[in-house]
């Protein structure tokens, strides 16, 4: 093996951003390597609404990442690459001079409210399904970018590149302009099956097919820090490795799985629910249930479903801290259990829970309006979204199941979500199967296993993966007694008659 240098992983999510150093080391007689991650920075993502929209702190981000690069050489270690990992969907747009045209919208702005329907009328729906193998979902690229059209934005017209985040953050460090293909299949504007950009459907719904670079594959590398940027950290010019950098399949090529099939869950402010796929499964039978093909390393797909997640919990929390009342998520996780058990539940992916005002009144609302006992504390709520999240997921694994003619002996747990030990045992409790936690930091690890691949010091993400298995330990939970499990039981049904998820 050669001497392994380190390589840096910005793994950003939609709370907060971290800067992490993976080192491959040698431990100890038996020669065995492990993979060691260092957090070197950390820093929360903030979003700001400017008027009637909501955007990302995008100089911000930058900023954030410029300090991560000092802050890894400050601490003494020597990086030969530096990833980037971002949530889906959301772009910058440059001029024809390379400049950041407006500040990026989130995806939870509200401009794309109706859309899918509205371009659903024009395009066909099971038409838009089969050219982007995605499932309907408001914030996809497609339809940011025909709100943008039906505004009349003059950004459009006079947009030369269109860079996904993760490649607009790229471009500010190495003046490169790339698409990275990961991210280029959550748009809703990339044809899988054909493998290319839907410039057809770009045309008839009026947007500019001008504007999108053919996409590369994770482990490209996209160029090196520009002087500038190495002048300004007293850095020197590292490079810069296009990773999976949609954050879900960075941390789906880190699940530790024992053999090809798997289902896993990435927790975080979403849940993603899916499995690996040889290539995108486009079936009418998927457009019904409503799941996404998503692209990954070695053009890989997975087939998943988004859920809504922690997020409503994340909402929660906020909501009750400006109310005065603060609690850490370990109080909150405490008061949920010691409330009671399935008393109430909510159908997490209701799109009523994507942005309200105020996400607890919202529970209320729909515990009222669904004839349950509204949540009387906020220990109660919280087991609420927990149970309920925890039904959901049983609903999606056994849709997976369904979908792919697979029959899974459990679920692996990966991402900040699995640090919920309750949801885990929830989890475990609603499917009737093992639970089988972490790594918490599976997208960093996934984007560090594409840049040791591209400096050449893995073969494969095999290897990789067998590095990831032996250097983080699994937590198993397993479903709880036969009687607790009936109660469980029991609870699935009256979800069921609840569960309405348009997506
Ligand atoms: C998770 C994620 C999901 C994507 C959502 C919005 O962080 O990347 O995969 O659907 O964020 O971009």
């Amino acid at each position: 093996r050669l001497p392994c240098p380190c390589v840096l992983a910005f793994d950003l999510g939609a709370g907060s951003g971290r800067a992490i150093i993976g080192e491959i080391v040698d431990e100890g007689a038996q020669g065995q390597c492990k993979l060691k991650i260092t957090e070197v920075h950390r820093f929360p993502n903030v979003p700001v609404q400017i008027g009637s929209h909501l955007h990302w702190d995008t100089p911000m981000l930058l900023q954030e990442i410029k300090n991560g690069i000092r802050k890894a050489f400050q601490a003494g270690f020597q990086p030969a690459s530096c990833g980037i990992d971002t949530w889906g969907v959301d772009f910058g747009l440059l001029d024809h001079n390379g400049e950041l045209l407006g500040i990026p919208y989130h995806y939870r702005d509200r401009q794309t409210e109706g859309l899918v329907e509205e371009v659903s009328a024009l395009a066909g729906s099971e038409r838009l399904f089969r050219e982007s193998g995605l499932q309907f979902m408001p914030f996809n690229t497609i339809y940011q970018l025909y709100a943008m059209k039906k505004a009349g934005s003059p950004k459009l017209d006079f947009a030369e590149t269109l860079l996904l985040t993760p490649d607009l953050l790229n471009y500010f460090l190495t003046g490169k302009r790339s698409c990275e293909f990961s991210m280029a299949t959550t748009t809703g504007l990339y044809d899988p099956g054909r493998g290319a950009w839907n410039r057809q459907l770009m045309e008839e719904l009026g947007l500019p097919d001008r504007i999108f670079p053919e996409p590369v594959p994770p482990g490209t590398v996209i160029g090196e820090l520009t002087a500038e940027v190495c002048a300004e950290l007293g850095a020197p010019p590292i490079k810069v490795v296009a990773v999976a950098s949609h954050d879900t399949e960075s941390a789906a090529a880190a699940v530790p799985a024992a053999s090809s099939s798997f289902a896993y869950l990435v927790s975080g402010t979403w849940s993603l629910l899916g499995t690996q796929m040889p290539g995108p499964l486009l079936t009418q039978a998927v457009f019904e249930q409503q799941f996404s093909n998503e692209g990954g390393v070695d053009v890989s797909f997975h087939l998943l479903k988004n859920i809504m997640g922690l997020w409503i919990l994340q909402e929660c929390k906020r909501k009750w801290e400006q109310g005065g009342d603060s609690f850490t998520f370990a109080e909150l996780v405490r008061l949920a259990e010691e409330a009671e058990p399935l008393r109430s539940l909510i159908d997490p992916d209701d799109l009523r829970f994507m942005n309200p005002a105020d996400m607890p009144g919202e529970i209320h609302s729909y515990c009222r309006e669904t004839g349950q006992p509204e949540p009387d504390s906020a220990g109660g709520t919280v087991r609420c979204i927990l149970e309920s999240l925890a039904l959901r997921y049983r609903q999606v694994l056994e849709q997976a199941e369904a979908l792919t003619g697979s029959r899974f002996a459990g679920l692996h747990m990966v991402g900040g979500g699995v640090q919920n030990e309750l949801l885990c045992r929830f989890t475990a409790d609603a499917i009737g199967r093992p639970v089988w936690a972490g790594p918490v930091e599976a997208s960093a690890i996934g984007n560090l296993l594409v840049q040791f691949r591209a400096a050449g010091q893995i073969k494969d993400m095999r290897e990789g993966l067998e590095l990831v298995k032996s250097s983080f330990p699994l937590q198993t939970f397993e479903p709880d007694s036969p009687e607790r499990r009936a109660e469980w039981t029991a609870a699935y049904e009256r979800y069921l008659r609840l569960a309405v998820s348009p997506i």
